[in-house]
């Protein structure tokens, strides 16, 4: 079985969902460490635009988004499950509110100029400007909540966890599911922001649940230098299947199509049509540096058009 690499920087909250997500599943993982912004040439050669955090790879297979990562962690190491049976269906919607309002609720009250100050400390002013610029394009499309806002949000959030919470272990019952990776790095994010983290000490089911979420550690890493994944890449052959099983709006098999997230962070990969199904959409791209890769991502959240 070829190996999981995963690009990622230490403190970007989706990437510690999947490596908690590691952890949980005792999963062994390369490491490639990727910059917090833009350029990302050594990701970009992977995945032909795509710039988000985190992305794995295996072999010449690049993974894209979380919820797709998730899914390919689970269909590889069942055990223990992250999509307990009769909860599935509410487990996956609540990780997908967690991905986008918890996080856009964690992420400004997160960066409030406190929380900001703690995470920054080590970049020079020119590095702090840099990322501003970064996130404010990267970010264009998502409201913007002002701190007043950010502060109010973030608590009224926290009561209800605590309150879906009350005395169980977990978010939907004594045991784990995607539910709880996905609000785990936003709050994650908040315990990392300094002065501002105090917030969660007023919800003791929360902290007791975060302990329990943290300890499931990261699984066992290596790390991996950027040009030696893009080597395993040109070195291997795609191996997730071809062909079309699902709806695909008139487009054929081969034909070149572009793929695009439809919320932020919308750079697209342009690719000729590999696979479909109903939840995902896969794009084969030869590149200069990696060679004949195959891109996926999931259906949902994210578009796919002629290019122009
Ligand atoms: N829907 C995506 C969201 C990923 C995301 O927003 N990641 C952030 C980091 S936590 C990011 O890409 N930030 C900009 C960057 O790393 O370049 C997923 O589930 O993977």
């Amino acid at each position: 079985m070829s190996e999981l690499i995963l690009h990622h920087y230490p403190n970007s909250p989706f990437a510690e969902k999947i490596r908690t997500i590691f952890g949980f599943k005792r999963i062994a993982w390369k490491s490639v460490l990727i910059p917090s912004v833009m350029p990302k040439p050594d990701l970009t050669a992977l995945t032909g635009g795509y710039r988000k955090t985190p992305v794995l790879q295996i072999g010449a297979d690049i993974f894209c988004d979380t919820a797709l990562i998730a899914d390919v962690l689970e269909a590889r190491y069942p055990e223990p499950s992250l999509y307990p049976k009769d909860v599935e269906a509410l487990a996956r919607t609540l990780a997908q509110w967690a991905d986008f309002t918890l996080f856009w609720t964690a992420i400004p009250y997160a960066l409030q100029p406190q929380g900001a100050q703690h995470m920054f400390a080590s970049l020079s002013p020119a590095e702090r400007q840099a990322f501003v610029d970064d996130r404010t394009a990267f970010r264009a499309l998502v409201p913007r909540l002002r701190a007043p806002e950010a502060q109010h949000n973030m608590r009224a959030l926290l009561e209800r966890i605590e309150g879906i919470l009350g005395a169980q272990s977990f978010l939907l019952g004594e045991v784990p599911s995607i539910a709880d990776f996905s609000c785990y790095h936003c709050i994650w994010f908040v315990a990392h922001a300094g002065p501002l983290a105090s917030l969660l000490a007023s919800f003791p089911a929360v902290t007791a649940w975060y302990a329990r979420m943290r300890a499931f550690g990261h699984g066992t890493s290596e790390a991996l230098a950027s040009s030696a994944a893009i080597d395993i890449a040109r070195n291997s052959q795609a191996i997730e299947p071809s062909g079309i099983s699902s709806d695909v709006h008139g487009f054929s098999l081969g034909e070149t199509v572009k793929v695009a997230a439809t919320d932020y962070g919308t750079e697209p990969v342009t690719g000729e049509l590999y696979f479909v199904g109903p939840t995902r959409i896969s794009l084969a791209r030869n590149d200069a540096r990696a060679g004949r890769v195959v891109v996926h991502f999931p259906r949902l959240g994210f578009e796919m058009r002629q290019p122009k």
